[in-house]
């Protein structure tokens, strides 16, 4: 890639403590040179990696800035690249950027500086997928997921499985070119190898499961009768006064959603309608009870709020019957109240009291351990390229006994490329801009 790209790599779309502005190609120190100075550089002598404190001459402005040069290969890019830390504020960020320009570096493309990192070996393609997660995750549980892509932790089958097939691949080349020299046992041996490399592809696609979780987080519908608290127990989850609480039946209408994050995890408490049957339900509550028993459908886990201050009524019992397909954790509220015993985690919305063992409830319903122990693949390029491999390597395997060693090489060479399209050694043009272009100009 040639030229000198410049951006911005902070959000300088409002004022900050400080934005950071990236420089990086072949003449990025020769601009430095030419438009900052420090009492601590002499002869434009800059020491790589050193921070300096001086003064951005814009010509037109001055800004005291701190500088730091990276000289390639030493850098994120592998290219020469220099960072300037100014102070936040748009105009001056905006005019630092302006005199790069002026001084022959041209404004970078989306991801340009990540691509650059990547087409110098800097990086792999998966480390790539994993800074874009990074960038974007919201949750502490997305970002412990995002470094192990991104340190390599969780493709690393995939890149094993790579080189077992590439051995394969010249084992059989080997027979194919020279079918007197080599041993019959070769077959044998390139089987473990396909073998082991569809393993490890099934074994990274098997951390695919829980994507939708990782990301989206898990549903739960708080259910039960009119009244019973669900509302005010999905304010005391969140701690804050959400849903509106009233002691007339049938406050909640339509469905309130809020997030909360626990543990790193994304949890969306889904508040519903108290569902009931009689001659009081109005067109506007029926069509919110029917919402209810569609969230209950959906959600990954229901919380059954039953009112320990009545004893258990027919539409309870209605309400089991919906449940039954569910996983269900069942609470008894209004304890500081209380005049029925019943079965579930005791807790008062109004007091708070019990709020922590259902917290613990839920985490264990979650399986958010395997999420975080285990990791998650989440990318669809990912997760396809991978199928594709294993339908490769099935055949391969099946073939290998039966047919001539040219079919299955050529099979083994399609997994290979499949695999390539996750760690990059085979990525198509195509496949390396749609990678890129969703990141952030800057990175
Ligand atoms: N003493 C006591 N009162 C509670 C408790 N939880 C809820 N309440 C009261 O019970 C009444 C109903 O509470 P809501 O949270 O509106 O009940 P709901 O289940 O959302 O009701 P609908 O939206 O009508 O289905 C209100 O007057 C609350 O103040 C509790 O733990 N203790
Ligand atoms: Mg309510």
């Amino acid at each position: 890639m040639s030229g000198t790209i410049c951006a911005i790599s902070t959000n300088a779309s409002k004022a900050s403590g400080i934005n950071i502005i990236r420089m990086s190609g072949e003449n990025s120190k020769e601009i430095i040179d030419r438009i900052f100075e420090s009492k601590k550089i002499i002869n434009k002598e800059m020491i790589p990696n050193m921070m300096y404190l001086g003064l951005i001459n814009g010509g037109t402005f001055f800004e005291k800035a701190l500088c730091v040069y990276f000289k390639a290969p030493y850098s994120y890019t592998g290219e020469d690249l220099v960072e300037i830390h100014c102070h936040g504020g748009i105009g001056v960020t905006q005019a630092i950027l302006r005199i790069l320009v002026d001084n022959g570096a041209r404004i970078a493309d989306p991801g340009e500086f990540s691509k650059r990192a990547f087409l110098n070996s800097k990086i792999t393609l998966s480390e790539a997928d994993g800074i874009f997660d990074m960038i974007n995750a919201e949750t502490e549980g997305q970002v412990r997921n995002a470094y192990k892509l991104m340190s390599g932790e969780l493709t690393k089958g995939i890149y094993e499985g790579e080189k077992e097939l590439e051995i394969a691949c010249s084992m059989l080349e080997a027979k194919l070119d020279y079918p007197e020299e080599v041993e019959e046992d070769v077959f044998d041996l390139a089987k473990e190898k396909i073998s082991i490399a569809k393993a490890n592809a099934e074994a990274v696609l098997s951390k695919s499961k829980r994507a939708k979780t990782l990301n989206k987080g898990i549903d739960i519908a708080i259910v039960g009768i009119p009244n019973a608290g669900k509302s005010s127990l999905l304010n005391a989850l969140l701690n804050e006064d959400r849903a509106i609480v009233s002691n007339i039946e049938g406050t909640t209408r339509d469905i309130i959603k809020e997030s909360i994050e626990i543990e790193g995890l994304r949890i969306n408490f889904l508040d519903t309608a108290g569902i009931r049957e009689n001659e009081e339900v109005g067109e506007i509550e029926k069509l919110g009870i029917e919402r209810s028993e569609q969230a209950i459908k959906k959600a990954n886990i229901c919380i059954f709020v039953q009112d320990s201050t009545k004893p258990n009524t027919p539409e309870e019992k209605r309400i089991e019957d919906l449940l039954k397909d569910s996983t269900v954790i069942k609470v008894v509220n209004k304890t500081d109240i209380s005049k029925y015993p019943k079965e579930g985690i005791l807790v008062s919305a109004k007091t708070g009291e019990g709020i922590d063992k259902l917290i613990e409830k839920i985490m264990d319903l979650s399986d958010q351990k395997e999420i975080f122990t285990e990791g998650v693949i989440t990318s669809e390029r990912h997760i396809f390229a991978l199928n594709e491999c294993i339908k490769y390597l099935d055949s391969a395997l099946v073939n290998i006994d039966s047919l001539p060693a040219e079919c299955t090489l050529a099979d083994i060479k399609l997994g290979l490329k499949e695999l390539g399209k996750i760690t990059g050694h085979d990525a198509t043009e195509e496949i390396i801009n749609e990678v890129f272009s969703r990141f952030c100009v800057g990175k």
